[in-house]
């Protein structure tokens, strides 16, 4: 009696593990053509299902095995849009493109490719909290759009090789700080693409940036807070700079 109440609270916990379905970045589409990664979309590394969840760490950059270069650099056009798509490897339909107890916001962006992330380079072009007329946060989104969150281009940038760095951020365990309590924190999914931007603005500078890992901290209230998943945030304080103003220089 006692072996099988221990054999079925094992196999319970064996069942949450193998539901627990995160994400990662799965493929990324450039003027309607769907890569792998390897190709522009870095390879994931292990815990390749799973989030950043050490904010000081290096994966801040480009995630779980961000750091190895991808084989190819892909071309996109200033001003376009562009789309990442997420996936996890669950079976469950719900659970297909990210966990359904998963919710919180989408950000993007940007960095000169010849950085490789280092440095104060990163420049954010994108973000998305909560959708008012869908009743959805970003990452509940995806669920409704196959996993493709869409983003524009800036047009006044220099013309070159670029990082782009899709971010969600998690926020169903936001209610505590990692450093305080392992358990808990933001999960944070991030992986890069290489791009090689074509007709930007060469007469623009490169925006300035910000560094990860370093420019997020556990206590930053984007980041940490009682977030409810069917409650808008009232407005969410996105972490990191605000999205660069990408009008004529
Ligand atoms: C997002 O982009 C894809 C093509 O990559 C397109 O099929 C889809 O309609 C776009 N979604 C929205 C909401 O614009
Ligand atoms: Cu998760």
């Amino acid at each position: 009696m006692v072996f099988s109440l221990k054999s079925a609270i094992l196999g319970l916990s064996g069942l949450v593990a193998l539901v627990t379905a995160h994400t990662h970045l799965h493929a990324v589409t450039i003027n309607g053509e769907e890569m792998y990664p390897g190709e522009c979309l870095r390879f994931w590394g292990e815990p390749w299902n799973s989030p950043v969840l050490d904010i000081s760490g290096k994966e801040m950059k480009c995630g779980h095995g961000g750091a190895n270069p991808g084989l190819m650099t892909c071309p996109v056009k200033a001003g376009t849009e562009m789309s990442i798509r997420y996936y996890s490897q669950s079976i469950n339909a719900w659970d297909r493109v990210i966990s359904g107890n998963h919710f919180g916001p989408c950000q993007v962006y940007m960095a000169p490719a010849e950085s490789n992330g280092e440095g104060d380079v990163w420049f954010k072009i994108y973000k998305e909290d909560y959708d008012h007329n869908m009743d959805l946060w970003c990452t509940q989104k995806l669920r409704e759009t196959n996993g493709l969150l869409n983003f524009t281009l800036p047009k006044n940038i220099p013309s070159g090789k670029y990082l782009i760095r899709g971010e969600l951020i998690t926020l169903q365990a936001a209610r505590g700080r990692r450093s305080v309590d392992p358990k808990l924190g933001a999960q944070l999914y991030i992986d890069c693409v290489q791009v090689d931007l074509e007709g930007g603005n060469n007469n623009a500078k490169v925006p300035a940036g910000v560094r990860f890992p370093g420019e997020y901290e556990d206590s930053h209230p984007g980041l940490y807070g009682n977030y409810i998943q069917a409650v808008a945030p009232n407005p969410y304080p996105f972490p990191g700079p605000p999205v660069f103003d990408d009008k004529t220089a």
